[in-house]
C-alpha cells in the first residue's frame, strides 16, 4: 500500500499470480475492457529484454474512500515462465492482495501445484505467509472439455478455504466477480488494520 498524504490517495496493489497460460493476462484484458474508461488508466505492458509484466490502474467507485483517502488499485500480472523468478518476486513485493489464477485443464494439475508452491516460497522469502495476505482463487477455463473437478482443485490448492470463483476469463465470465472478491478481502484487511491501530 502506498499512501500519498498530500493527495489524500491510497494506492493498493493486486497481483494476478499463477502458472503460465492459466489466463492471467486474459483476466487483466477483460477486466480493463469491463471497467469504465473514465476510471482507469491505459493497459501497459512493461517489457524489458528479460522481463514482462502487464499493468493498469483503476479507481473503483464502489470502494469510495477509506479513512478519508481516495482509493486507487494497481493491477499486475506476473510472467509464469520459470526464468522470470526475479520479476515474480518484485511484483509480489508489497502486494496487498493476490488472485491465484489456476488452470482447470486436467493436464495442468502439476503446474498449478508448482506455481502455488513458488508463490508460498516467494512470500516466505519476504517474511510473509499466505495467511497474512488477502487472497482468492480463480478456477479458470471451466469451459474446457477435460477439467479437474472443483473438489480436487479446492483440496489441492485451497486447503485454507479462501474464496474461490469459477471463471471462463476468455469469455469475461467470472472476471468481475473475482476482482470484487479480492477487493473485498483487501478492504476487510485494511479495516481490521485501522481498527487495531485505533485501539493500540
Ligand atoms: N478455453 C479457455 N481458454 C482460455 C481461458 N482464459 C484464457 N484462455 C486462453 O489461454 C491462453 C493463455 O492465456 P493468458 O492470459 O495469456 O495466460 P497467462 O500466461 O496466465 O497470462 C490464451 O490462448 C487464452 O486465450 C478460458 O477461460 N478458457
Ligand atoms: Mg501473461
Amino acid at each position: 500500500m502506498r499512501i500519498q498524504a498530500a493527495k489524500r490517495l491510497m494506492t493498493l496493489k493486486v497481483v494476478y499470480y499463477g502458472p503460465g497460460l492459466s489466463g492471467k493476462t486474459t483476466n487483466l484484458h477483460s477486466l480493463h475492457a469491463l471497467t469504465a474508461d473514465t476510471q482507469r488508466g491505459a493497459l501497459v505492458q512493461l517489457d524489458t529484454e528479460t522481463e514482462r509484466t502487464l499493468f493498469f490502474d483503476y479507481f473503483p467507485v464502489v470502494l469510495g474512500k477509506i479513512a478519508g483517502f481516495r482509493v486507487k488499485v494497481d493491477f499486475f500480472t506476473v510472467p509464469g515462465q520459470s526464468f522470470y523468478t526475479a520479476t515474480r518476486k518484485a511484483v509480489l513485493q508489497d502486494a496487498d492482495g493476490i488472485v491465484f489464477v489456476a488452470d482447470s485443464g486436467s493436464r495442468r494439475e502439476e503446474a498449478n501445484l508448482q506455481s502455488r508452491e513458488d508463490m508460498v516460497e516467494t512470500l516466505a522469502s519476504m517474511g510473509r505467509t499466505l495467511e497474512d495476505v488477502p487472497h482468492v482463487y480463480q478456477w479458470n477455463k471451466r469451459d474446457l472439455d477435460d477439467v479437474l473437478p472443483l473438489r480436487v482443485m479446492n483440496a489441492q490448492l485451497n486447503p485454507e478455504g479462501a474464496t474461490a470463483i469459477e471463471a471462463v476469463a476468455s469469455a469475461g465470465t467470472g472476471v468481475m466477480e473475482t476482482q470484487k472478491a479480492i477487493l473485498a478481502e483487501v478492504v476487510k484487511a485494511i479495516q481490521a488494520e485501522l481498527k487495531r491501530a485505533r485501539h493500540a
